[in-house]
């Protein structure tokens, strides 16, 4: 079966796993096909990564594992998907359009009870009791609660050397003969390209085996190395089109949360500079429907630069609430950080805007990746330092949905 066909008739065969698990359906025909369904499904950014690793794998997987259901998901509401530009973009340029594709709101409770979970570009979900199988490359959370959930026989490929999933993804493609697919390998080779932020030296964002399979995914498609830079500038700009959202969806485009058990901190990632972002007409509305449920707002921003591709960062800590102590203990965790240095420094021309700190950061080859650790320790030492009776935290009453339980 071909790639395109086969993402088509994703939803039928999910419909037919949902039918099996109604009560009625079982009284009519009580079949056991022995068909099990395996959901694949990347982290909730949705990234490119994410989601291309989701529906190629789910695709290599079905064809190789024919007695069982293979269905990607996107681990996002379907509202969400015209937030992910980048990825809109590549599919499409496949042939793939948003109605054939499956999100996290596609699927009813009742079904993820009796499902195997296949994670990918992530290793710590709210489904850990059903994961069987992992390909990611963050660093290692074995301390988290999810993760200790996973069963004892999961199988784990967390690489922290790769650039990007797809490649883990790809050596998997590559290292069976069937099936063979240019979309898939178009694909991968495009989010390698992407994520390895096209094998600059400078950012150091790549692995040997990023380069290895990127150089065998060329071969197959006939392509040239020197394409790729084309390719590069096309997928950065399109990650980088925000000109048909609002500005909370700019907020919401790229964002992560982190959550404790008191508290769910979210973090945004944006392709503009928050310097330049909350100049915008509107932005203190955005940022008060963005940040809504929570005490402290991170917000990450980023600039590359169309003539020379040379990155800017900075970040912004807003509390909403006024929890200045708390933003203040944040901040300094921060600037105090030595693995790695984030060289924060204050803005050339500073703000005040919504009472948040600004900051630039000159060290440009930390990501979100590395901020995201040293702000969830912040909180964690926060909450720890301030009893359970301190009414300086904001308690959440219930945890927000994340995923299907
Ligand atoms: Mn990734």
């Amino acid at each position: 079966m071909c790639f395109l066909r086969f993402l088509a008739q994703a939803r039928s065969t999910l419909g037919r796993h949902l039918a099996e698990v109604s009560p009625a359906a079982w009284a009519a025909a009580p079949v056991d096909s022995g068909r099990k369904l395996h959901l694949v499904m990347g982290n909730e950014s949705c990234d490119l990564d994410s989601a291309v690793s989701a529906v190629t794998l789910a695709f290599v997987y079905a064809q190789r594992h024919r007695e069982h259901d293979y269905v990607p998901i996107l681990n996002i509401p379907r509202r969400d998907y015209p937030l992910k530009t980048e990825v809109g973009h590549l599919f499409v340029k496949c042939g793939i359009a948003e109605p054939v594709l499956l999100f996290r709101d596609d699927i009813p409770k009742e079904v993820a009870q009796d499902v195997s979970v296949i994670l990918v570009d992530h290793h710590v979900s709210p489904l850990a009791p059903n994961v069987t199988e992992i390909l990611d490359h963050r660093p290692l959370e074995d301390s988290s609660p999810c993760f200790k959930q996973l069963p004892a026989g999961c199988e784990l490929d967390i690489d922290e050397a790769v650039g990007s999933c797809a490649t883990l993804v790809a050596q998997r493609y590559l290292g069976e003969k069937q099936p063979r697919s240019a979309g898939v390998a178009q694909m991968l080779h495009a989010t390698i390209v992407l994520d390895t932020i096209n094998f600059a030296l400078a950012a150091k964002r790549f692995g040997p085996k990023d380069v290895a399979m990127v150089e065998q995914l060329e071969s197959e498609l006939n392509l040239h190395d020197d394409q790729r830079s084309s390719l590069f500038d096309e997928l950065v700009a399109a990650r980088a089109d925000i000109s048909k959202l609002t500005l909370t969806e700019v907020l919401r485009k790229d964002m992560k949360i982190i959550q404790t058990d008191r508290q769910v901190v979210p973090l945004a990632g944006m392709p503009i500079l928050v310097r330049d972002f909350v100049e915008k007409k509107g932005a203190e509305k955005a940022v008060h429907e963005f940040g809504v449920e929570s005490n402290l707002l991170v917000i990450l921003g980023m600039y590359v630069s169309p003539t020379d591709g040379q990155v800017q960062r900075d970040l912004a800590l807003i509390s909403l609430s006024g929890q200045s102590h708390f933003v203040e203990h944040v901040r300094h965790a921060l600037m105090e950080s030595k693995d790695p240095k984030l060289e924060l420094r204050p803005h050339e021309v500073d703000t005040r805007f919504m009472g948040g700190y600004f900051l630039r950061q000159h060290n440009v080859q930390a990501t979100r990746k590395h901020i995201l650790p040293i702000v969830k320790r912040a909180l964690l030492e926060w909450e720890a330092d301030h009893g359970c009776d301190c009414d300086e935290v904001y308690f959440f009453k219930e945890k927000p949905q994340l995923g299907l339980s």
